[in-house]
């Protein structure tokens, strides 16, 4: 059975968006027609197909208007595509306000569609802290008609913190093993001015407060003492002043490289001997996902959904939030003994492959749409 399935994320760079994107794209490989209903043209939708379409929503800056009003032009965009195409569903990521906008659409229309909300993070551990918001985050969740959570973790947080018992099930992230795969990268060594024996460490954020960089350049700098290294900086986020500063203060200049986004993440991922995540809110960490297909261990922290994603001393490390001492001590100990990485490489590609497979996951998704689309 295929669907014609509207697709509403954040199009910008971040894991919520990618995910949905690759979604989108896994889904019309399957023979679904996806609309990706979205503010600008998604960036990871770099691909023509004839059953791939792309609805921009524009939000008008009309004087009386204050603030340009996202929800609503995204709602009207919404209910003009159900109409006009026919969709079966829409499955929107992020409850705030994508859901709500998602329930006016379908208010509007006179035809059945059933909405889906992917929660990803952000909308439950930052924004569902916030009363003025948290009715309206559970209104958009109780009104959906099927609701998933990229981990188990996020599912306890949601039903916690706002008090809902409608069913959420975890759906979590995927990789496309056909980009995120190991490899060899020597020109890319070589570019980056990195000598034969220098371990690699890298970090890949959007540098947000709460991805803690600071106390991945600290690691860092206890694990230099010990071993010859170099840290990849990947991405790009209102924290990097400080952490341009930070990196100065402790003489680190020359061992750090800031690379900003980059287009060849697998291949940076891939020629990494390690990585660190260390962020205090993570209800996944896709980057996790993505360093593990590529046979890189992670170090990351015990929080949210993370120790879903590695195993502990198989496939990667769990560290404790903020214990440094200890995150540098389970680096030193995989860059002093090959044979563990080599394992432990083994070991995440393995899990990567298994557990969080495209195809697997977009079958999981596809069940869902089932199962709302029964409760017509
Ligand atoms: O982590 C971010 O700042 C970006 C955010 C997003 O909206 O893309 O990521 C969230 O969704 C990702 C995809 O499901 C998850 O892998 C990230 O863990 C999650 N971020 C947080 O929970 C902080």
């Amino acid at each position: 059975m295929t669907y014609k399935i509207g697709i509403t994320c954040y199009p910008t760079v971040g894991g919520s968006g990618v995910v949905a994107t690759e979604l989108g794209k896994a889904l019309a490989e399957k023979g679904h027609e996806v609309h990706f209903i979205t503010s600008s043209l998604p960036f990871r939708l770099d691909e023509q197909k004839s059953n791939i379409f792309f609805h921009e929503v524009e939000v008008n800056q009309y004087s009386v208007f204050r603030y340009p009003p996202y929800d609503l032009a995204l709602a009207s965009k919404m209910a003009d595509v159900i109409k006009r195409e026919g969709l079966d569903l829409l499955h929107v990521h992020y409850a705030i306000p994508h859901a709500i906008s998602a329930y006016l659409a379908k208010e509007m229309v006179e035809h059945d569609v059933k909405v889906v909300t992917t929660l990803h993070g952000t909308d439950i551990t930052v924004l569902g802290y916030d009363p003025s918001l948290s009715d309206m985050i559970r209104f958009g969740i109780e009104k959906s008609d099927m609701v998933t959570a990229v981990s188990d973790s996020l599912i306890t947080q949601t039903k916690d913190l706002l008090r809902i018992d409608k069913p959420i099930e975890t759906v979590y992230n995927f990789v496309d093993h056909r980009i995120y795969y190991p490899r060899v990268c020597n020109d890319l060594r070589e570019d980056l001015k990195i000598q034969e024996n220098q371990k690699v460490i890298s970090h890949v954020s959007n540098f947000r407060k709460v991805k803690r960089v600071q106390d991945v350049v600290k690691t860092f700098d206890i694990i230099r003492r010990q071993k010859d290294a170099v840290l990849l900086l990947i991405g790009e986020g209102p924290e990097l002043p400080v952490i341009c500063d930070l990196v100065n203060e402790l003489g680190l200049k020359e061992h750090v490289r800031f690379l900003g986004n980059q287009k060849r993440v697998a291949d940076l991922l891939s020629m990494s001997d390690l990585k660190l995540l260390l962020s205090e809110k993570e209800s996944f960490g896709l980057v996790i996902l993505e360093a593990m297909a590529c046979g890189v261990p992670v170090i990351g922290t015990d929080i949210g959904g993370i120790p879903e994603v590695i195993e502990h001393g198989k496939s990667g490390y769990i560290s404790r939030l903020g214990d440094l001492e200890e995150a540098a001590g389970y680096a030193v100990h995989l860059l002093d003994h090959p044979e563990i990485q080599e394992s432990m490489a083994e070991a995440a590609v393995k899990r990567a492959v298994e557990t969080f497979h495209r195809d697997r996951i977009v079958s999981d998704y596809e069940t869902i749409y089932d199962k709302a689309l029964k409760k017509r």
